[in-house]
């Protein structure tokens, strides 16, 4: 049944069908999610993936990705790969998927576009991560609107000893205020089955637990940022441009290559619409003149090729 079936039948709130990309999506439980992460900054959501997406996801992702001892601290025993989205396709579909761009869309209230794709592997004997604000590498002044919205997907399951995220809820809303390390503030440990989601507003304080267990705790890390800012992974250089142009348009929109509310606005080629600069990648005309596509030209999808100013 589409979503605007689903809707129709009032199976569903209005308040959870939304606009995602130009499609309507009905998403069972988005309202609520919202407002438990606008309370308390982050929402858990259990069997996000089913077991079976859950598994494949492990095994693509042991397949392809080669995690590597991070460069932050703490330095020992917890790998990640970076720009996850240059290394494999088996997460184009959870960062495209309707559910998390609603919610994304949700609690920043505007245009979003991935900004880290990130595999984590806490091994055994990794320490506890500092508390942090992912959103402080952006040197905005506080208080400011969300503009950063972190998921953690557990592939494996999340339990206290083994490395759990810790958060410090509603701090999301204490702006300027820090804290001290080691924390003097409360954290809850997110325990959660592998396939779970959790979610949390860029202002939160969190971090990594330390992994006591014999096991490695394994999960995918995407975070989204309001479309006009700057990503933390430069996804424009980072995923190659003709691995770009093979991709689906919601997940070339997602990565980036998105302008603003008009046609002058951030993100923009030329006043013309970026993807039609991956297009010319594969109908190959002069950025300088002859056979622009015009001003309003779409982006060519899979099928047709730009129109031609010259034409
Ligand atoms: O591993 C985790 O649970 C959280 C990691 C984290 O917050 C970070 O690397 O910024
Ligand atoms: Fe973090």
């Amino acid at each position: 049944m589409s979503a605007q079936a689903i809707a129709d039948e009032k199976t569903i709130a209005d308040e959870d069908v939304v606009d995602v990309y130009g499609e309507r999506v009905a998403v069972p439980g988005l309202s609520g999610w919202l407002r438990t992460v606008e309370e308390r900054g982050y929402v858990v959501i259990p069997d996000w993936l089913d077991a079976e997406r859950t598994r494949r996801l492990r095994e693509d992702l042991r397949r392809d990705v080669n995690p590597v001892r991070e460069l932050l601290p703490p330095h020992r025993t917890t790998v990640r790969a970076h720009n996850l989205l240059a290394k494999t396709r088996c997460v184009d579909d959870l960062v495209c998927d309707p559910r998390m761009l609603a919610l994304i869309q949700g609690v920043l209230r505007d245009r979003v576009q991935v900004s880290a794709a990130v595999l984590f592997d806490l091994l055994p004997g990794a320490e506890a991560q500092p508390l942090h604000q992912d959103d402080s590498i952006w040197p905005i002044p506080r208080p400011h609107r969300p503009f950063l919205m972190n998921t953690v997907i557990a592939v494996e399951d999340f339990t206290k000893a083994n490395g759990a995220t810790r958060l410090v809820p509603y701090s999301h809303l204490w702006h300027d205020q820090k804290v001290r390390q080691p924390p003097a503030v409360e954290t809850v440990q997110i325990e959660m089955k592998a396939g779970s989601l959790v979610g949390w507003t860029g202002a939160m304080w969190h971090g990594g637990g330390a992994n006591t267990t014999q096991e490695s705790r394994m999960a995918v890390n995407l975070n989204f940022n309001l479309a006009f800012l700057r990503q933390q992974e430069n996804q424009y250089i980072g995923v190659p441009r003709e691995e770009v142009a093979k991709m689906p348009q919601r997940l070339q929109r997602v990565l980036g290559y998105q302008g603003g509310y008009s046609a002058a606005g951030p993100g923009m080629v030329d006043l013309r619409d970026p993807l039609l600069m991956i297009d010319k990648i594969r109908f190959g005309y002069d950025v300088n003149g002859a056979g622009m596509p015009k001003l309003d030209s779409k982006p060519a999808g899979r099928a047709e090729a730009p129109r031609r100013a010259d034409e």
